[in-house]
């Protein structure tokens, strides 16, 4: 166990201070206006799916929001649904994760992509979702974590979804996003963590990877601008990422780190994991690490989904 300043307790209502001090406030509302469907193929993957994409419409205080999802849906009955944002668009997902293995798991998957939420830019040019609120401080990995729950509001609406046990997963700085998600939304019955590193599952006292300095410096738009007056001042944040974690006590946790991926800092997140361990009851929070760097591999789903 490496040398640490004391954390900070873990303890009720920390919620508060997480969204103060790091995310900012999630407002309440957008609400699901319409889906429709745009197209749907059977039989997909071996005849195990079927996929259907849909164009969502969510309607803010300010305007709407239009989302293009992607769902492949277990052919056999129904099933629990994961919700995931992705980087590269819904098709490039066809490619780069193992759907056909996530739906013989028993698993739907309902995807879209994280920048039709918000754009991943200090100064986007044209604004996503934080300006179809009024005046709120809410940083861009609130706005995405807000477009999680959508995704999951979007699947309630789709014959052959089971509404209980849905499961939410990120990679890197979605994973993050997923976490803040899973805290907020009670629906979620499990939050799945991938290489999410600083502000997602490492614990900033755990020195290693990536620090406030460098986060606030590259990405000061994920979150409350306020958080950077930490930077170089980790001990005096008054939270830490093990508190996070048991944030979704009794709801469960898992957190997959790799071994090569310095900059998420693996020590850190195990070490979060560890620390929260005790707000949750037996089998309630899960770690794994594996070789290689970083990504969310078939590897990480299967073990989170297994879990
Ligand atoms: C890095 C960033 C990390 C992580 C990663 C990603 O550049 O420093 O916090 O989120 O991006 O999202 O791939």
């Amino acid at each position: 166990m490496p040398d640490l300043p004391p954390l900070p307790p873990l303890g009720p209502d920390l919620v508060g201070e997480f969204t103060r001090t790091i995310y900012g406030c999630t407002p309440p509302g957008g609400e699901l206006a319409d889906v429709v469907l745009q197209s749907r193929e059977d039989g997909v993957l071996d005849g195990t799916a079927d996929r259907l994409r849909h164009r969502a419409t969510v309607r803010c205080p300010l305007g709407d929001l239009e989302l293009d999802t992607l769902l492949h849906l277990p052919t056999r009955e129904d099933a629990p649904v994961v919700v995931i944002l992705n980087f590269d668009g819904n098709d490039q997902t066809l490619t780069d994760w193992p759907y056909q293995k996530i739906v013989e798991a028993g698993y739907a998957v309902l995807t879209a992509q994280y920048r039709q939420i918000e754009p991943d830019d200090p100064n986007p040019p044209t604004p996503g979702v934080r300006g179809l609120f009024p005046a709120e401080s809410w940083g861009a990995v609130a706005a995405w974590a807000w477009g999680l729950s959508r995704l999951l509001d979007i699947a309630g609406t789709v014959d052959g979804i089971d509404p209980a046990g849905a499961v939410v997963i990120g990679h890197s700085r979605l994973g993050k996003a997923a976490l803040w998600a899973g805290v907020q939304d009670e629906r979620f019955a499990l939050t799945v963590s991938n290489d999410s590193g600083c502000c997602g599952a490492a614990l900033f006292r755990h020195p290693g990877g990536e620090d406030i300095e460098a986060i606030t410096r590259k990405f000061p738009h994920w979150f409350v601008p306020s958080f950077a007056q930490y930077a170089g001042k980790e001990d005096e944040l008054p939270v830490d990422q093990h508190q996070l974690l048991a944030s979704i006590a009794p709801r469960r946790v898992y957190v997959c780190s790799a071994e090569d991926d310095a900059w998420a800092d693996p020590v850190g997140e195990y070490l979060a994991v560890e620390a929260a361990r005790p707000a949750f009851g037996p089998g309630g929070i899960g770690y794994h690490v594996r070789p290689g760097g970083h990504a969310l591999l078939e590897e990480d789903w299967m073990k989170a989904l297994a879990f």
